[in-house]
């Protein structure tokens, strides 16, 4: 399946000046390997924006300009803790606030944070307290479902800057099914999969189960995956499971998460893994590719 991530390229310059370093120390870096280079048919270095950040987050090296990259100004929230980022974070989808939301992310991930560790600490703690002040009467409905728009939109901002996978790299497909209008959490553990080595594919909400089982016969994933957050029809939904699960090669992992997922569901599914949270998916998602490859 292909890899979505738009690959844009800077050139050796525009990386110096927007670190502050020689354009001869990136270049000797590039050669060194140890920021990933492509060659223009006339020779010149070209390296992906991915790589860059990549090189960035490794090394620490602070990017003093990133408007030279293409990337907005950075929100100086770098070196926050993160329940700071998280309240900023929440203001962000509160104000309706487009540029600040992404700044945050962009910030946390260009501090070293994985993708998980910003999905769970920072994405989904925000949403679960703007949850609670809906609840509570203390916002509107329009100020969650801005919040939603924005914070999709960081998302998939986030998903072009990760660097793409290997050529080999095993393919996980995954999708939230029929009745379930919830799209973070699916983009989340799109990134999540992406980061940890994997060409995932979220086919997107509101899936029919047999559509997905028609994807697995298409493009035999090593994995595939569902976010439950929502479950119209208890007794529906196991029947289409189970059909999923006998539908699947020996091969093909499922892994399940979401909050749709209780107690006694859980013990109606039979799956590879079940996780609570994006960082024990990085996990799990580690160690199965490293079995597989
Ligand atoms: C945004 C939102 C919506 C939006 C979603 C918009 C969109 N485009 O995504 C809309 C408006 C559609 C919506 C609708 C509804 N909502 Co709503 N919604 C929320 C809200 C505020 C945030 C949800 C969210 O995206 N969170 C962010 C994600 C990232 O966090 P998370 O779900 O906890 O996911 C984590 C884990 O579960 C796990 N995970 C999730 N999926 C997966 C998958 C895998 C494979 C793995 C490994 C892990 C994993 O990792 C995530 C990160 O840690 C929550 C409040 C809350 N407390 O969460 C209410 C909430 C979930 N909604 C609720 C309700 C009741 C509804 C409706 C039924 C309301 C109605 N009467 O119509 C409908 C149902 C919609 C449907 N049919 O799907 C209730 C659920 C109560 C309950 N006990 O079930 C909540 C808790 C609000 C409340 N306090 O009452 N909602």
């Amino acid at each position: 399946m292909a890899h979505t991530a738009t690959e844009q390229t800077v050139s050796p310059k525009q990386v110096a000046r927007a670190i502050g370093v020689s354009e001869s120390s990136v270049k000797r870096w590039c050669d060194k390997g140890a920021i990933a280079t492509v060659r223009t048919g006339g020779g010149h270095r070209r390296i992906a924006l991915a790589a860059v950040l990549a090189f960035l987050r490794e090394n620490k090296h602070e990017l003093l300009h990133p408007d030279i990259l293409g990337l907005p100004a950075t929100s100086g929230s770098i070196g926050w803790v993160v329940e700071r980022a998280k309240e900023r974070f929440e203001q962000t989808l509160l104000d309706g606030n487009e540029a600040g939301c992404f700044h945050v992310l962009l910030d946390q991930y260009l501090a070293g944070r994985t993708v998980s560790e910003i999905g769970d600490q920072i994405v989904a703690q925000a949403f679960h307290s703007i949850g609670a002040k809906w609840a509570c009467g203390a916002i509107d409905v329009y100020h969650e479902r801005r919040g939603c728009e924005l914070c999709i939109g960081a998302l998939v901002q986030m998903r072009s800057l990760l660097p793409p996978p290997g050529q080999n790299a095993p393919v996980a497909i995954g999708a939230t099914i029929t009745g379930d209008q919830y799209a973070i959490p699916g983009l989340l553990v799109d990134l999540v999969l992406r980061e940890n080595g994997w060409q995932s594919t979220w086919l997107g909400g509101n899936l029919p189960i047999a559509s997905l089982i028609e994807a697995v016969r298409q493009n035999t994933p090593a994995m595939i995956w569902l976010s439950l957050s929502h479950i119209a029809e208890e007794e529906e939904f196991l029947t289409d499971y189970r059909d999923l699960h006998m539908a699947l090669p020996k091969k093909t992992a499922i892994i399940v998460g979401g909050r749709a997922i209780t107690e006694s569901i859980r013990r109606e599914m039979r799956y590879f893994a079940h996780c609570d949270h994006l960082e024990h998916l990085a996990e799990v998602a580690t160690r199965l590719r490293e079995n597989i490859e």
